[in-house]
């Protein structure tokens, strides 16, 4: 199954309580498009907390995966075995290693994201200057999408360019000081808000206050 785009908006639930996890995607889990699940929540409450996520919406596990292809490919039929619809690896270990990540996905019927610049300021240190290299890479894996920055949308505009039709997942929004509007207008198809919507006082309202800019 893929992920569409209707709202655009998909929550990176980095929060490490099951309960407050559980209860924050049951209000908004309608309304987004997905929720990314990183380390801190599955370090928290296990693997476990994918399927639980699911019933709400469709799960992104945001894994960064970045070993050796036999590894990559263990990860990820794990994490598919476990309901996730996508996953997300790092391009920089190379094509055979994200092809292990596209294999596996296609038997499984699941899509793989490929980071690309990502949206900190130390992503300018090496991964700026490898951007479109790494764009290039996740095209010619056959992966369903790339990660780029919200928080730079010239360069978000410039990575759209090059990456054709695949889809583009962006972070940085909000508390990173990126603008969601921004980030669509430059050639995203969704952004990815944490902090900005789970630390708010009414997490529910801040959803709809991102949905109601991306519709514009
Ligand atoms: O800053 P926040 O709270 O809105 O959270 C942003 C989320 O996106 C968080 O889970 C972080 O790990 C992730 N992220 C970035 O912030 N920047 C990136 O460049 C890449 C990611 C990410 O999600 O990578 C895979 C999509």
């Amino acid at each position: 199954m893929t992920i569409k785009a209707e709202s655009r908006l998909i929550i990176a639930m980095d929060v490490t309580d099951r309960k407050e996890a559980l209860a924050i995607a049951e209000k908004l889990g309608g309304a987004v498009d997905a929720i990314k699940v990183n380390y801190p929540i599955v370090l928290s409450c296990g693997l476990g907390i994918i399927g639980e996520l699911k019933q709400y919406t469709n799960v992104i596990a945001d894994f960064k995966v970045a070993d050796i292809p036999n590894t990559n490919k263990l990860i990820c039929e794990e994490t598919f075995k476990a309901g996730a619809d996508a996953i997300i690896c790092q391009g920089f270990t190379g094509k055979d290693s994200v092809q292990a990540c596209v294999d596996a996905a296609k038997q499984y019927g699941k899509e793989v994201f490929v980071v690309t610049e990502m949206s900190h300021p130390g992503a300018l240190d090496f991964l700026q200057g490898h951007a479109l290299e790494l764009v290039d890479l996740a095209r010619a894996a056959g992966a369903n999408g790339i990660i780029a920055p919200a928080t730079r949308p010239e360069r978000l505009a410039m990575i759209r360019q090059r990456a054709g039709d695949m889809k583009i997942l962006s972070p940085g929004v909000g508390t990173q000081g990126g603008d969601a509007a921004s980030a669509i207008k430059a050639g995203a198809d969704f952004v990815i808000v944490g902090r900005s919507i789970y630390n708010a006082p009414d997490p529910y309202q801040a959803a709809k206050n991102f949905i109601e800019q991306l519709r514009r």
